[in-house]
């Protein structure tokens, strides 16, 4: 049975993410946001706090805390700056959380505790710039060698590209194999023929590094391969299966944002001589951003226990991803309204909650993407096909 009442262990936990999310994040996040500032500082206190790879077992530097402690931490960073909750996802679920699951010995004690302490960044190179939501159609290249492999391609839109001192790089091996030739490699970025170049100019996460990555003829040797040859594109699918779900809980941490901010907005802000919180069409948008909040969180609370209690819970965390990301574009844009033309620059945290939010219905699979795979479990139809 799913129980709602946390743990002790639990509100401390999310307590200490709040306090840190208010102390340490909040005061930066205009000027990293303007400044298209991707903040290391930021990103070594959150390594300190033991926020990255908190999944990962103690013994290769993580935490061992379960899916939904999780969602609790990243809900707090969510709601205080999505370009450092992006730092704590693709840390955690989609890099840490593979090495755990598909690493070798050797590899998970080479690369987890440096990732896990947050001395080092990892990134995910899985979309291509001609390949998104078909993520089995890769053009990347891996080639045997004599004890090795030669990678060449591109890589598009990749968080931490810039940063990161390893990455996983996807790539198909044997064509004719379709989504069972692809492999999965840990590729360290300083390998000659590696490179990586900052994307600029986005609307939202303008604090996060976003990169175009390249690779020429890039050698690794055997042991750099995650999983087996042939294992790529479910290691790809596992690391989705806990990226979609912390993006989830992230945008909770918007919905929760924009509801904070327009209770405190509404009940101060006065128009025809009382706040405007008295006025009925007020207090409906906040009624619907509260709904839109408690509904998002309780999708991502049942995908995280069904994930702690070993059960599929795939098309659950599609559920809790489609729902929470739309819900929290909707907040954003009805916090917006709440605030008026104040909430129409960056004194407030609002406009950004929406350029921010806006991402995230489209990376780590798109509503679209999600819905497909909604529909496929209930109907048992692929429409993929
Ligand atoms: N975990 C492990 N394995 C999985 C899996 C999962 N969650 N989902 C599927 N697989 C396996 C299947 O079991 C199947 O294995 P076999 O080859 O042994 O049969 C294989 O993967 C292929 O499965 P399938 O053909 O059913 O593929 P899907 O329909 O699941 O995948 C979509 C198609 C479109 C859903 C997938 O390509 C996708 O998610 N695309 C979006 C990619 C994305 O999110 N990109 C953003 C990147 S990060 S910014």
């Amino acid at each position: 049975m799913i129980d709602f009442e946390l743990t002790d262990e639990q509100r401390l936990i999310r307590e200490t993410a709040k306090e840190f999310t208010d102390r340490e994040i909040i005061p930066v996040v205009r000027e990293n946001d303007r400044n298209e500032h991707f903040d290391l500082g930021l990103v070594k206190k959150l390594g300190d706090m033991g926020f990255l790879g908190s999944i990962v077992a103690e013994e290769y530097g993580g935490r061992g805390i379960d899916y939904r402690t999780y969602a609790l931490i990243v809900e707090e960073i969510g709601r205080g700056d999505s370009a450092s909750r992006t730092v704590v996802s693709v840390q955690t679920s989609l890099v840490c959380s593979s090495i755990q699951r598909w690493g070798t010995e050797e590899q998970k004690h080479r690369w987890l505790p440096s990732l896990c302490s947050g001395e080092a960044l990892g990134c995910f190179g899985l979309t291509e710039p001609n390949t998104g939501s078909d993520a089995a159609n890769l053009s990347t290249r891996a080639t045997k060698t004599d004890g090795g492999w030669r990678i060449s391609g591109q890589k598009q839109w990749i968080s931490m590209g810039n940063y990161a001192k390893v990455a996983m790089i996807f790539a198909q091996t044997d064509p004719e194999k379709k989504h069972r030739g692809l492999a999965c490699f840990l590729v360290p970025t300083d390998s000659d023929g590696f490179s990586a170049s900052a994307i600029h100019g986005k609307l939202g996460l303008r604090g996060s590094d976003t990169a175009e990555l390249s690779l020429d003829a890039v050698e690794v040797p055997d042991d750099a391969l995650l999983g087996e040859v042939g294992d790529g594109f479910k290691v790809a699918m596992s690391a989705l299966d806990s990226g979609r779900y912390s993006v989830a809980a992230g945008c909770v941490g918007i919905c929760q944002g924009c509801v904070d901010a327009s209770v405190n907005y509404s009940t101060q802000r006065e128009q025809f001589g009382k706040p405007i919180a008295s006025f009925q069409l007020v207090a409906a948008m906040i009624a619907d951003m509260v709904v839109d909040t408690e509904a998002a969180r309780g999708l991502v609370w049942r995908a995280g226990w069904l994930k702690d209690t070993d059960r599929p819970s795939t098309t659950e965390t599609s559920v809790a991803k489609l729902f929470a990301t739309e819900a929290a574009v909707r907040s954003a844009n009805t916090a917006i309204q709440v605030h008026g033309g104040s909430g129409y620059v960056d004194d407030y945290p609002v406009e950004r909650y929406l350029r921010d939010a806006r991402v995230t219905t489209l990376y780590e699979g798109t509503s679209q993407i999600q819905k497909l795979i909604i529909g496929r479990a209930a109907t048992g139809v692929n429409a993929m096909v």
